[in-house]
């Protein structure tokens, strides 16, 4: 069997697009995200369009049960997998401290820290097995900095970045590379997640500055990976050439 991508959050933005970009690279994937119907449509497109095969996770990274029994459940053949994409992720509204919402506030370190740690026990456990593999984080610019109202989304993407580097440590001597992929802002359904389906909120997030597209991490994400078995990217960070910091931004 050629090697095993698996993606998290692979309905939209950058999981969408990273399980476009190793399909043509002749990756066959395992798709995991909550949509069924929209998984089922990128998976049958991929599968058409570049004769790779496609295990679709209907999933939510917060339930560590059913999430352990899905992987679990996999064919032995498919457990031996060579990409692990922790990308699942959002944020949930843009409140001071004092104005947050409890609820937002589970949902973001739930999927965002908890999820992404069920998920790399499970894999990271196969990977050991096999002595290799890589694993790649998605934290954002939001984990390097902290910028108003941002408090527990940027606290969630901080805790990426402190777990990017203690996977890293934990497993060297197993041979398995671990990379943190840090953006700016890209313009997926992100923005449109947080403010709750409010589009307009949304859109104006990226008014008058051309952002990241999702293909723009999906490319970093694929040079980190296809360098040879001896280079360990540990980070990067990618911006908009408009956007110096989270909150410096040259709008016109
Ligand atoms: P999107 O909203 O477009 O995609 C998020 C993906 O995560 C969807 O496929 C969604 O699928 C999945 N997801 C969310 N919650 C869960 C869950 N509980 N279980 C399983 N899957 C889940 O946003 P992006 O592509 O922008 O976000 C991807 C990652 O990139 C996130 O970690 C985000 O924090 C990070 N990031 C984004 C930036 C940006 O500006 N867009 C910048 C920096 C980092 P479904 O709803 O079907 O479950
Ligand atoms: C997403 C980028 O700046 O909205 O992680 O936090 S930002």
């Amino acid at each position: 069997m050629s090697k095993i991508a698996l993606i998290t959050g692979a309905t939209s933005g950058i999981g969408a697009a990273c399980a476009h970009l190793f399909a043509a690279q002749g990756y066959h994937l395992i798709l995991l995200a909550r949509r069924e119907e929209r998984l089922t449509e990128i998976a049958k497109h991929l599968e058409d369009k570049y004769a790779i095969e496609v295990k679709k996770i209907i999933a939510d990274v917060r339930d560590h049960e059913d999430l352990s029994y899905r992987l679990d459940t996999l064919p032995a053949s498919w457990k031996k997998v060579n990409v692990l994409i922790n990308n699942a992720g959002l944020s949930q509204g843009l409140d001071p401290i004092d104005k947050g919402n409890f609820a937002d506030w589970d949902t973001m370190i739930d999927t965002n820290v908890k999820g992404l740690l069920y998920t790399t026990k499970i894999v990271s456990n196969w990977m050991v097995a096999q002595k290799s593999g890589h694993i790649i984080n998605i934290g954002s610019i939001a984990g390097q900095e902290v910028y108003p109202n941002g408090n527990v989304y940027c606290a969630t993407k901080h805790a990426v970045d402190a777990l990017n580097k203690s996977m890293r440590i934990d497993l060297l001597p197993h041979g398995i590379r671990v990379t943190a992929i840090n953006p700016g802002m890209v313009e997926t359904e992100f923005s449109k997640v947080r403010f709750k389906g409010d589009e307009s909120r949304a859109k104006k997030v990226y008014d008058g500055l051309e952002p990241l597209v999702a293909n723009d991490i999906a490319e970093a994400i694929w040079f980190a990976v296809s360098r040879p078995a001896h280079v360990n990217i540990n980070d990067m960070l990618i911006m908009p050439t408009a956007q110096a910091t989270a909150t410096i931004i040259d709008r016109n």
